[in-house]
């Protein structure tokens, strides 16, 4: 070996090394640019609250707030923690609104909607025309009198609250329990016949065009008599042009009243009518991993339908649950989190520190994976693809969330078809005849970004797969 270079000589070599190593660097980087093969995977970390997890597959996670307690500390900071998505437990009921006619107050209503705007979390809202919680004026109205008093009464709220609602119940509980398939009495029922129905959701889209309106009952959970009345009148609307675009599931269990074997097929028939559906009141009496197991049903029946758009609990904590005796929330009674946290989380595909699990009761092993592509550039817009490749076994249905840094836009899409949330910038890109992939097997969608003047690469979330 010479050890007899001048000292100029081996800094020359090295520094002439380094500039061709920077220049390949940058050929090799203008190459791939070029050829558009930057790829990006989708993060694997697991999200630690019920809100993330769900948002990971898709899907909101809320609860039912009561304005009364927001001011308590724990039980804000425990909704706003773990929460995505709220209803008014009470305070946007007819009762609480208008309990003199065309005299409106919002103020408790207002409180709910404005912390969770602040909170970057959904609304849904509850309810407009419903039998109970309804002032004794309405029921004393003549027939005419009633159906312009129920027009006012859900355009007036409506549009107070819009844009800032996700999703309406238009009509609750409109239907009897039992074998009938009959619609329950009510002012609305006996005095315009099975038309108020309808009348309300015509009513509530010329309102505001921007919510979801969605019709909202208990005991239609699994494949009944009730449900099966239920289903007849969304197929009709659907059929007739009747603007209706979900249907809500209240999922009040208890020993009586168990999470049905059918219920995920129960939401899948609806969802096959073109509709979204909603948990959306969702308790379950009882403790311990039973009460878990039954959670982990619910949660596995909602991710396994693809239109099934979010959950919500109806209260944060067991102390001030409408049964409370029965202990039916994921909180117990000092916000700390019982086993059906912890299968909630899990089933939600979420890993975090629960109180020791009933033990996830597992989806149906069907996983899938993504990767983004940048696979065309122009110095205003972009297109990405997200390839999305199927795990260990086939699956039959996909969905792919993808978050945009604003002030970027998606203009267009193909290949898959997309939903957004109310921000504008997180898609959540489902099917479009091509959500049956074999083991293993990949399809793509794709979409165009406008830049807006931000060069940022979109965010592609964990693939949900059924
Ligand atoms: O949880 C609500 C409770 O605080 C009220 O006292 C009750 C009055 O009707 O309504 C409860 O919420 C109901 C919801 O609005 C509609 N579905 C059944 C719910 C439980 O009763």
């Amino acid at each position: 070996m010479n050890t007899n270079f001048p000292r100029e000589y081996a800094t020359l070599r090295h520094r002439a090394l380094r500039r061709a190593r920077k220049a390949l660097v940058i050929g090799a980087t203008g190459i791939l640019a070029a050829a558009g093969v930057i790829s990006f995977s989708a993060p694997a970390s697991a999200a630690s609250t019920l809100g993330a997890s769900a948002a990971a597959k898709g899907r909101y996670f809320g609860s039912a707030v009561a304005a009364g307690h927001l001011g308590e500390s724990q039980y804000a900071s425990t909704l706003d923690t773990e929460f995505n998505a709220v209803t008014p437990e009470n305070e946007m009921k007819w009762d609480a609104v208008e309990s003199t006619r065309n005299s409106f107050n919002f103020g408790s209503a207002d409180q709910i909607v404005s912390h969770a705007q602040g909170k970057g979390m959904k609304v849904r809202g509850h309810t407009l025309v419903w039998y109970s919680q309804l002032p004794g004026w309405v029921g004393g109205l003549s027939a005419g009198d009633l159906r312009s008093a129920m027009n006012n009464h859900i355009t007036k709220v409506m549009q107070h609250y819009q844009g800032k609602i996700y999703a309406w119940d238009v009509v609750n509980e409109a239907f009897q329990d039992g074998s009938s398939g009959a619609r329950r009495s009510s002012p609305f029922q006996d005095k315009l016949g099975n038309g108020y129905i309808e009348e309300a959701f015509r009513t509530a889209r010329a309102a505001d065009s921007g919510a979801k309106l969605c019709y909202n009952d208990y005991n239609t959970d699994g494949v009944n008599a009730k449900s099966d009345a239920v289903y007849a009148m969304v197929k009709d609307f659907k059929a007739r042009g009747v603007p209706i675009d979900c249907v809500g599931f209240q999922s009040h269990f208890n020993s009586q009243s168990p999470v049905p074997s059918d219920y995920r097929a129960n939401l899948q028939r609806f969802a096959d009518l073109g509709v979204d559906v909603q948990i959306t009141e969702l308790d379950i009496e009882g403790s311990g991993s039973a009460q878990a197991t039954s959670y982990g049903n619910v949660v596995t029946a909602c991710l396994n339908v693809t239109r099934c758009t979010g959950m919500t609990v109806w209260g944060v904590t067991d102390k001030y649950s409408w049964r409370s005796s029965g202990t039916p929330l994921l909180f117990d009674s000092n916000y700390a989190k019982k086993p059906a946290y912890a299968t909630v989380l899990s089933t939600l595909g979420g890993s975090g520190s629960g109180s020791g699990g009933g033990g996830s009761t597992g989806g149906s092993g069907a996983t899938c994976t993504t990767t983004y592509t940048r696979t065309a550039s122009w110095s205003d817009r972009y297109n990405g693809q997200v390839t999305v490749t199927a795990g260990n076994s086939a699956i039959s249905d996909w969905a792919v969330q993808v978050t945009l840094a604003s002030p970027q836009k998606v203009s267009t899409t193909w290949s898959g078809s997309p939903s957004w949330d109310s921000s504008g910038n997180v898609m959540t890109m489902k099917p479009n005849g091509n959500g049956s992939l074999a083991t293993g097997a990949s399809t793509s969608f794709g979409f165009t970004v406008m830049t807006n003047g931000s060069p940022a690469v979109p965010t592609v979330g964990s693939c949900t797969a059924s």
